[in-house]
């Protein structure tokens, strides 16, 4: 027997369910991008909000691109289960609020539709760094069209994306779109429509085998869909809504509405994901299958730990940064989530720009040093050749792995040829660092190293000479 909203009631006591009525309300939030991360944080968040009584939060939720994954959604009537699981203990939750389905790549004018839907109030999406693209935007406003002429109230469009000032990226792609001589409706977006930015943070790895035989084994009944996650999270978002009463109600359920996300964007984007990123580029090339097992290893560790405090920390505007570093060197040792360092490293190239060259231009601007960020950037450069230091062949998944292992190819022979080639490109770096001498050096450096001695001597090496 499979998990369903037939099943529900056979679950286990232990087991949190919805009491709540799932099917006499429509949805009043469209959500693009069903992976893992949303169906365990903000989809947890509207079902609390629906558990309280406010039958608006039920979500239409799109996948961008995995049927496979919506049809199994779909044959389990948008349930499935949640492992929060951490030094706090272990406990099984199955949140209610999924409540439609669609998959946007070939069910588009499902979608168009759903936006224009009278009761949708709120668009959510996590559709990756690389899902902000024209095509978006011109989904976004084809809905949001139909809704203006349909003379229907605006929407909050709120990003959820891992992407500084993620708000306003939207808002230009939807503005992009608009032709210049639509003035009504670029006026109506103005005034109608919210796009808050937004800073959410839950460490959710995606579903492994291990997850669903647990799930199996806690709820009785298969689940194809389960997930694992950390007791931890958070959502801070710019007090910018259509309707200015949602602040107070998404206050009750424990988001953070607030003026000020950009310090939280900033320290989450360069102290988690920055050595999120780090130590899965580390983890791959050493052959180590998890982020666990990488922060598990003394030098790494150390490593993690200096590169927060002493080359991020410095430029981030939230005060309380210790004891964030702190909290996050905890989590990454969370023993349940089985958190693969090859799918951290997945798309490093749209996710770097974001997590480390502003600390690094910090640093230079302070004339201080960036040696755990060059280093870092030797052993992406090191990634490239698609093969662990034990000879185990990966493949690199990623929109620039072309170019990226044609760059890399020659690195045993032409190092200093391939570390420029790497360090000169603007999509990476920004404009300014290519041109750094200093950071072009001390790459090459540890380019050398890292080929010379590995990835772990060279960690060693530069904790030795940073004492
Ligand atoms: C990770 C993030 O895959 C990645 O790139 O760094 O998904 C990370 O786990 C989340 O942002 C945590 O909130």
């Amino acid at each position: 027997m499979t998990l369903s909203a037939a099943t529900l009631r056979t679950l286990p006591e232990s087991v949190h369910t919805p009491a709540y009525d799932r099917t006499s309300h429509a949805p009043g939030v469209v959500h693009l991008g069903l992976g893992a991360f949303h169906r365990a944080h903000q989809a947890m968040v509207f079902d609390q909000l629906l558990a309280g009584g406010d039958t608006r939060w039920g979500i239409h939720g799109v996948g961008m691109t995995r049927p496979d994954l919506v049809n199994q959604l779909k044959a389990q009537d948008g349930l499935y289960a949640v492992r929060v699981a951490d030094g706090q203990g272990v406990k099984w939750q199955v949140p209610g609020a999924l409540w439609r389905t669609n998959v946007a790549a070939t069910e588009r004018d499902a979608v168009v539709q759903a936006i224009a839907t009278p009761s949708t109030r709120w668009l959510t999406l996590t559709v990756t760094e690389k899902g902000y693209t024209p095509v978006l935007g011109q989904l976004l406003l084809d809905g949001l069209r139909l809704r203006q002429q349909a003379g229907l109230p605006g929407i909050t469009i709120a990003s959820c994306d891992n992407l500084q000032g993620n708000g306003h990226k939207l808002q230009a792609l939807v503005k992009a779109a608009t032709p210049a001589q639509d003035t009504e409706l670029l006026r109506w977006l103005d005034a109608q429509c919210a796009f808050p930015c937004s800073m959410v943070d839950r460490i959710v790895p995606a579903a492994t085998p291990e997850v669903m035989a647990a799930a199996h084994e806690a709820l009785g009944l298969q689940d194809h869909c389960a997930l694992s996650t950390e007791g931890f999270w958070e959502w801070v978002i710019e007090d910018r809504f259509a309707d200015p009463t949602d602040a107070a109600l998404l206050q009750s359920a424990g988001v953070r509405v607030t003026g000020d996300v950009h310090s939280y964007e900033e320290a989450k984007l360069r102290m988690l994901n920055g050595s999120h990123s780090a130590m899965a580029l580390m983890g791959a090339v050493t052959g180590r299958p998890f982020i666990a097992s990488c922060i598990g290893v003394p030098h790494i560790r150390t490593f993690v730990h200096q590169l927060m405090s002493r080359e991020v920390a410095p430029h981030l505007s939230r005060s309380d940064w210790a004891e964030y570093r702190d909290a996050l060197i905890a989590r990454f040792g969370n023993p349940y989530l089985k958190h693969s360092v090859h799918q951290i490293a997945t798309d490093s190239s749209q996710k770097i720009p974001q997590r480390w060259p502003p600390s690094v231009l910090g640093q230079i601007a302070q004339g201080a040093s960036f040696e755990h960020h060059a280093l870092a950037a030797a052993v992406f450069l090191r990634y490239t050749l698609g093969v662990d230091e034990q000879g185990q062949a990966y493949a690199l998944n990623d929109p620039q792995a072309d170019s990226l292992m044609t760059l890399g190819a020659t690195q045993r022979t032409e190092p200093e040829a391939c570390v420029r080639a790497l360090l000169a490109r603007e999509d990476l770096w920004g404009s300014t660092l290519p041109s750094n001498a200093a950071w072009i050096a001390r790459v090459t450096h540890w380019h050398q190293q890292v080929l010379q001695h590995g990835v772990d001597a060279a960690i060693q090496q530069l904790l030795t000479q940073e004492a």
